[in-house]
């Protein structure tokens, strides 16, 4: 299996996020992306390639041209108004306020944000649109036909990310985007399974009322989890989309026997929408010693989800998320492809 790595996601390396009221180093890290490499070239699972350019016109098929916008200048308005420090949000626009566009940078970053955890550095916008092309790159691999199953090692991740904002450590939401240019390349349906610790909000607003796009999400319980506000199980789409939007949240402690169960569900449900391609969100912070997760599950289950995957014989491109215990992602997250693979 081919992966697309491009090295410009170091480029984004912010220095902190606010935690219990302290700001604290970053979970989301280039490290994790270093090790996931370095575990896919030891394994021997193919050649890392980098990714083609696509431009924004991509990106615009899924966020806003407004939104895209503020993310190219974000950094240079936020060094001219406040200083060469990282930019974190404090503030947003919620019911009861109104969303008018503020002029000013701060007002600018709540306005295009969820929370105060996802920093805007110096390098963001060059990684983002690397990890981007990453996910359009494997995405028009598997569309041509070329190759039947990618990686995209993206990073930063993003799932959390929707039309018109950033957070949960994401910026552009690469599985959108991959998922969108196989829907414009000629795949009339096409499936997102995302089997991230963390539910894709970003991801779920995006596709809500659309009856292309099966999005499938099997995720920590957002009455006790971020994101905290989307991903209860009654959210099933909208209009058109009724019925093409499936939550299978889980409690807080949720090991294999519960989490497997809900990949079969989720699984059969793809099956049943007979998509044209699945795109996989695939985060490995399900693990039971991921710092900021509750799961338990063990570096032996991640074959057994790529196992599942393979079952449904569609052709598969897999975008990184999320996984925070560095010391083990590159075992789990290669896990589930060799898992994929038959080994
Ligand atoms: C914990 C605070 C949670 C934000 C967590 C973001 C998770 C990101 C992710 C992604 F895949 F996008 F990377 N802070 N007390 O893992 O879902
Ligand atoms: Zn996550």
């Amino acid at each position: 299996m081919r992966t697309i790595y491009s090295p410009d996601h170091a480029r984004h390396h912010g220095q902190s996020e606010l935690i219990d009221g302290k700001l604290q180093p970053c979970f989301e890290k280039p490290e994790r992306a270093f090790l996931v490499k370095a575990r896919i070239e030891e394994r021997g699972i193919g050649p890392v390639e980098p990714p083609r350019s696509f431009g924004l016109e991509p990106l615009r098929r899924v966020h806003r041209p407004d939104f895209v916008a503020f993310l190219e200048t974000a950094w240079t308005e936020w060094t001219a108004q406040r200083g060469a420090y990282d930019a974190l949000p404090l503030v947003w626009p919620v019911p009861g306020m109104r969303r008018v566009l503020p002029e000013t940078i701060d007002g600018k970053l709540g306005y295009y944000s969820i929370d105060a955890g996802t920093p805007i550095t110096a390098g963001t916008w060059q990684a983002i649109r690397a990890s981007a092309d990453v996910a359009l790159t494997g995405a028009a691999l598997i569309a041509s036909g070329e190759e039947r199953a990618a990686f995209s090692l993206c990073r930063p991740p993003g799932h959390h990310a929707g039309s018109d904002f950033f957070g949960g450590y994401c910026y552009f939401n690469n599985a959108a985007v991959a998922a969108q240019h196989l829907r414009d390349a000629g795949a009339a349906r096409v499936a997102i399974l995302d089997v991230d610790y963390h539910h894709g909000n970003g991801t779920q607003e995006i596709f809500y009322d659309r009856a292309d796009v099966l999005l499938v999400n099997i995720h920590a319980d957002p009455r006790q989890e971020y994101p905290h506000f989307l991903g209860h199980a009654d959210e099933t789409g909208a209009g058109l989309g009724e019925g093409y939007n499936l939550n299978l949240p889980l409690r807080w402690g949720t090991g294999w026997p519960l989490w497997s169960e809900a990949l079969e569900t989720g699984c059969q449900k793809v099956a049943g929408f007979a998509p044209d391609a699945l795109v996989v969100s695939l985060g490995v912070d399900t693990f039971k010693d991921d710092p900021i997760s509750q799961f338990c599950l063990e570096s032996h289950h991640f074959p057994l989800i790529g196992q599942r995957i393979a079952r449904l014989g569609l052709p598969t491109l897999f975008v990184m998320e999320g996984g925070y215990a560095v010391a083990e992602i590159g075992v789990n997250a290669v896990g589930v492809l060799e898992g994929y693979l038959g080994g």
